[in-house]
């Protein structure tokens, strides 16, 4: 099917999609695919994801406004059908592709779950079938990984075989469904054609602009825009840090700086998680081959984001040692374990990092998260016999907390407050030890 007719046939909803990867990206793009018309197959490697999606049920926990009606629906009408065998992929003329991309210790991008949903589809792929990769992918990597591969494993080539194209994801937990509507994509093309082809497609789930490019500048805009919040927030909590040594309030700051014309000074913080933020500037350096030029900004965003779970490890000690308690004889109660305010997602979760040092000192922890299964006990049973209170995650639910019952609770009163969230001012007056990032003692 040339290039042209398979356009016609995005354009009638005609064409058969795929979606390998039904994950936080895959599954709301897959749902939403259906639910305009499209005969969508998912292509998930858990069995136990496949079975719950194909009972209409969505596998993502969390406030996801929209996913589960609209999940069901699609299962019901039929136009979504979940599987595990690649060789359903067949009949498919335009296949997205929304694995996970993480780095490895080094830094370094693995592309495991790509290689292998490349090499799967391979044998599969329809003649002419148009490739889009959603995942985010270092600068490069369609030329260097995605066209081999494929070409490989199809024993097809590209733009007379198939037609390749990258389009960014954008999406963020807690708004999967918003985001892919009204963030504005890149749509990088192989070719000027593929592009227009890819953006065919969009424009039936995308109200936001399109804007048409090549791989490559596609391949950058995605990693250098989470690059550039990464150092954003880099420096926001280097200032935070600055604060808490010369005796200012970082959030004050902060509002007062913002109140200069374009300036967006970024919010201070435990930690930076996420699925994006913390593996996305490792994409990019990634890109640089041996030789190159050596990045020196990016690299120490990245090490000052990392460090500040240690940073509220430090706090933490600071108001023990107020309270002359050691680390290894506290209890600690970590309030929020997912990396983001009011989602499920843990993934690189800054309180992950800090619940490793204070288990590795001997100290005995405790977690609460009201999102996050694992951790949805009851906060001041928890609480019970706890000598501090570590708050990492912003969730709407922590700024309700009864300081007064929660005192009555603990051993001994330390809060260490990482974003902020609680009352200074209640806090202390309720007798708690009060820390806070950006704020001196
Ligand atoms: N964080 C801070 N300070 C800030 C902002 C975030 O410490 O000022 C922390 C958060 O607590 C979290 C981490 O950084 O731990 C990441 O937060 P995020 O708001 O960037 O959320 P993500 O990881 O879901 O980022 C996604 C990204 N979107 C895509 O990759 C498509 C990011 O580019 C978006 O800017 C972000 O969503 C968004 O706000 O939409």
């Amino acid at each position: 099917m040339a290039l042209a007719e398979l356009k016609k046939s995005i354009e009638d909803k005609s064409a058969k999609l795929a979606v390998i990867g039904l994950g936080y990206v895959g599954l709301p793009l897959a749902a939403m695919c259906a639910d305009v018309g499209f005969n969508v197959l998912g292509v998930e490697v858990k069995e136990e994801r496949v079975e719950r999606i194909n009972a209409g049920k969505s596998p993502i926990e969390g406030q996801e406004p929209g996913l589960a009606e609209l999940l069901a629906r699609v299962i019901n009408t039929g136009k979504l059908h979940a599987t595990s065998d690649y060789t359903k992929l067949k009949d498919c003329d335009v296949v997205l592709i929304d694995v996970e991309t993480p780095v490895n210790a080094q830094h370094e991008p693995e592309y495991v779950a790509l290689r292998n949903a490349l090499c799967s589809l391979g044998p599969a792929l329809k003649q002419s079938a148009l490739i889009i990769v959603e995942s985010t992918i270092a600068p490069g990597t369609m030329k260097r990984v995605v066209q081999p591969e494929l070409e490989k494993a199809s024993g097809k080539k590209l733009n007379r075989g198939f037609y390749l194209g990258n389009c960014p994801e954008r999406v963020m937990p807690g708004k999967l469904l918003a985001n892919l509507r009204r963030m504005n994509r890149v749509v990088g093309g192989a070719t000027p054609e593929t592009a227009e082809v890819m953006a065919a497609l969009y424009r039936h789930i995308v109200q936001a602009e399109l804007d048409l490019t090549n791989c490559v500048t596609a391949e950058l805009v995605k990693t250098v825009e989470n690059a550039y919040r990464d150092v954003q927030i880099a420096f926001a909590n280097e200032v935070a840090l600055i604060c808490e040594q010369v005796g200012g309030d970082v959030w004050k700051v902060r509002e007062l700086v913002n109140k200069t014309p374009d300036r967006q000074m970024h919010l201070p913080g435990a930690g930076v998680g996420g699925h994006c933020i913390p593996k996305d500037p490792w994409l990019l350096a990634s890109s640089l081959q041996k030789g190159d030029m050596s990045l020196r900004l990016i690299p120490a965003a990245r090490t000052i984001n990392d460090s500040m779970p240690l940073h509220m490890l430090e706090l933490l000690k600071k108001g023990l040692q107020q309270a002359e308690l050691k680390l290894e004889q506290a209890k600690v109660l970590v309030l929020g374990y997912a990396y983001l305010q009011n989602s499920d997602d843990t993934r690189n979760s800054p309180s992950a990092a800090l619940v490793r040092e204070l288990r590795s000192a001997g100290t005995k922890v405790c977690i609460h998260d009201p999102h996050v299964t694992a951790y949805q006990g009851d906060l001041y049973e928890l609480a019970h016999g706890s000598d501090a209170v570590v708050l990492m995650t912003a969730h709407d639910t922590y700024g309700d907390i009864d300081l007064i019952r929660l005192r009555k609770v603990m051993k001994a009163p330390i809060i260490i407050d990482g974003r902020r969230v609680l009352d200074a001012g209640k806090v202390k007056k309720a007798g708690f030890i009060l820390y806070q990032i950006g704020i001196s003692d």
